[in-house]
This record gives structure tokens, C-alpha cells and sequence, in this order.
């Protein structure tokens, strides 16, 4: 993204309207203001994105902003846009050969929600988040099966325990990605939240993060089909028991734009040193929709050629589309990794 000159600007910068004054007294119900939802751009101009909506009538609201940051990042018209969604059937996902499957260290997919009834991260209060909070808590008490487990505050934990479960990926970093913190995500961290896991660690709840929440299953290997069939399930028992904020034309409303639609993020961490060395691996991923990351989330590094690759789109296809899109792009990827 550039302006003539080689500066990066951020696509909130870069669609901000030129006529912005005039929405300086707009507020939404929940008194959000068009500062509330760029200040992350203002205060990080190395920013990708920027936007934030710190409560689900932005997307409207500020739609002259919203609308054409959201088609740029997820190439989509939104004109025309409408939320589609299937899960698909997890077992008809191929496995991969060996050759290929020996280069895939661990296999996640997540989805982000919104809780009905509440404001996103940073206009939550202090009680809000701990209604929230124990209202997740309760849904998840209730899940039977090999998805039961426990749940537990951040609060509750021990500086080790904390740091034991993140190194393991099964815990959010410690209030550390800059941008989130810039855009309230972090305010009275770390009240309100926690994390859930049943006895398997291989299903995962995220509560009060950067979204309401976070359901996760992930594992060792490379078996989408175990992973996506899990969460799968897990989706189904949540929608029983908690209502999701829900867009016509944006599907599944999140914190941060990137996320809406499907909240759908189905990553690999994959061993691929050698198109790493040779400066292509982001040209490569970007022509697939595929988005790298470092093994300790957005905004980190790799470590020993190992990356996170995940479906970078979103929004205007399905989840079982994107669980594909991503799975064959992996295959490519590593077709190139190996017959280098
Ligand atoms: P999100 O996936 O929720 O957008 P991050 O990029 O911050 O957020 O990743 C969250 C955590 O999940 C990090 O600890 C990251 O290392 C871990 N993670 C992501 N993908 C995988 C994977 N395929 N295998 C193991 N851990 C993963
Ligand atoms: C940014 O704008 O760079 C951050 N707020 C993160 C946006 C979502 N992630 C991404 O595009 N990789």
C-alpha cells in the first residue's frame, strides 16, 4: 500500500473520508466514535489494517470506513456480499502422504465470536466483562463429552502456570500485541479473562481476549480432518447455549474487521526453511490467500523455519471453502519445499 511515495500507510488511513469531520458527533448506541474505532491506526502507523469496532454497530454506523477496508483486506464487493456458511463434512477431508504430513509439526482452526447483548473488548466494562465472563463460564460447564473440561481465570493463575499454557499455544500472549493494546483490547487486563480446556488439551475456549471468545481445537500432526471435526462439534454445542452477534451481509461480527464472516482461521505450523531462505515465502502465500505468521502468533518471528500458514480471507466464501482453500495451498507450498 503506498501513496505516490514508498510510505506504508494503514487501509484505515488509507479510507478514512476525506469529509471525517462530519462524523465527529456521531456515536453509535453504545457511544462509539469514529476515534474509538482508528485509534489503533493513529497510534501504530505501521499498522496492515488499523480499524477496530469497539461494538457491532460500527460496521454500519461508519460504514463509508468500514465497508471498502473490509473489501480490500477480504477481496470482496461488498455491494453484493452476503454471509454463506457450511461447515462442510470434516471426514471427507484428504490426509495428506507421508512425505508431506512429516513436515507439518501441528494443525489448529479457530473461529471468533460475539456474544449477543454486549460491546466488543474495549467498551466492555469492568462488570460487563465479568458477566460475560461467568455467563461463558456457565455454557461451558455444560459441555459433555470429550469436549468437557475445565475453566480457568487468568486471576486464578500462577505467573508459571500462565506462562507454562503459552509456550504450549494453548494461551494467549500476556496483553503484548501492541496494536490490540492501542485499540482497548488490554483495558482492566487481566479481569475477566481465562481460558477453557478438556482433558486432551486438543479443544480449546479463549474467553475475553481480543473476542468474546475463541473456540480452538488443535493438535499435533497434520490430521485437518480429526481438528476440524472436533471443532466442528464444537461450534454445534456452543450455538445451543450462547447467542453470537450475526450480520446479514457480514456474518459472524468480530473486534477487529479481519476477523468477520466466518472468523475462520485454519492454520499449520510447517517446517519450509528452504522457500523461507530463498525471500519468497510472503510472495508465494499472498497469491494463494495464504498468510504466514511465527510460531508464537501475529506479530512474531519464526523460529528453525517454522511457520504458521493459515487462510488469510475471512468472509464471502464458507468455512468449508476456506479449511480447503488453505489445505490445498499448504499442499503447493510444501510441493515447492520439497522439490527445491
Ligand atoms: P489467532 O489464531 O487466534 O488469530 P495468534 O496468531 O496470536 O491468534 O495465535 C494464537 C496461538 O495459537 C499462538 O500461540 C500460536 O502459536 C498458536 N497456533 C496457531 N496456529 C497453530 C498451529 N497450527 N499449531 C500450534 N499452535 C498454533
Ligand atoms: C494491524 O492492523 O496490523 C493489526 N491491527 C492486526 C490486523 C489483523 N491482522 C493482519 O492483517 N495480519
Amino acid at each position: 500500500m503506498s501513496h505516490g511515495t514508498n510510505k506504508k500507510v494503514s487501509l484505515t488511513e488509507k479510507y478514512l473520508p476525506k469529509d471525517v469531520w462530519k462524523w465527529l458527533s456521531i456515536k453509535t448506541s453504545w457511544g462509539t466514535t469514529v476515534y474509538d474505532c482508528c485509534k489503533s491506526a493513529l497510534e501504530n502507523p505501521d499498522s496492515n489494517v488499523g480499524l477496530y469496532a469497539p461494538d457491532p454497530e460500527c460496521y454500519d454506523t461508519f460504514a463509508d470506513l468500514f465497508h471498502p477496508v473490509i473489501a480490500e483486506y477480504h477481496k470482496v464487493d461488498v455491494s453484493k456480499l452476503k454471509s454463506v456458511h457450511d461447515l462442510g463434512d470434516a471426514s471427507k477431508l484428504e490426509d495428506l502422504t507421508t512425505e508431506y504430513a512429516e513436515q507439518i509439526v501441528s494443525t489448529r482452526v479457530r473461529v471468533g465470536r460475539t456474544v449477543k447483548g454486549f460491546p466488543m473488548a474495549s467498551k466492555l466494562t469492568r462488570e460487563q466483562r465479568l458477566d460475560l465472563e461467568s455467563r461463558v463460564r456457565e455454557a461451558l460447564s455444560k459441555l459433555d463429552g470429550d469436549l468437557s473440561g475445565t475453566y480457568k481465570s487468568l486471576t486464578e493463575m500462577s505467573y508459571d502456570e500462565r506462562n507454562k499454557l503459552i509456550d504450549e499455544h494453548i494461551l494467549y500472549n500476556d496483553a503484548e500485541d501492541k496494536y490490540l493494546g492501542s485499540a482497548g483490547g488490554y483495558n482492566d487486563w487481566p479481569i475477566g479473562r481465562g481460558v477453557f480446556m478438556n482433558k486432551a488439551k486438543n479443544f480449546i475456549v479463549w474467553v475475553n481476549e481480543e473476542d468474546h471468545i475463541r473456540i480452538i481445537s488443535m493438535q499435533k500432526g497434520a490430521s485437518l480432518k480429526q481438528v476440524w471435526g472436533r471443532l466442528v462439534k464444537a461450534i454445534h454445542a456452543m450455538e445451543t447455549k450462547l447467542e453470537f452477534v450475526r450480520h446479514d451481509k457480514f456474518g459472524y461480527l468480530t473486534f477487529c474487521p479481519t476477523n468477520i464472516g466466518t472468523g475462520l482461521r485454519a492454520s499449520v505450523h510447517v517446517k519450509v526453511p528452504k522457500i523461507a531462505d530463498s525471500g519468497k515465502l510472503n510472495e508465494i502465500c499472498q497469491s494463494m490467500d495464504l498468510q504466514p505468521r511465527g510460531i508464537h502468533g501475529e506479530h512474531t518471528e519464526s523460529v528453525g523455519g517454522v511457520y504458521d500458514i493459515s487462510n488469510k480471507i475471512r468472509i464471502g466464501r464458507t468455512e468449508w471453502d476456506l479449511i480447503n482453500t488453505m489445505w490445498i495451498g499448504v499442499k503447493k507450498l510444501l510441493d515447492a519445499e520439497l522439490k527445491k
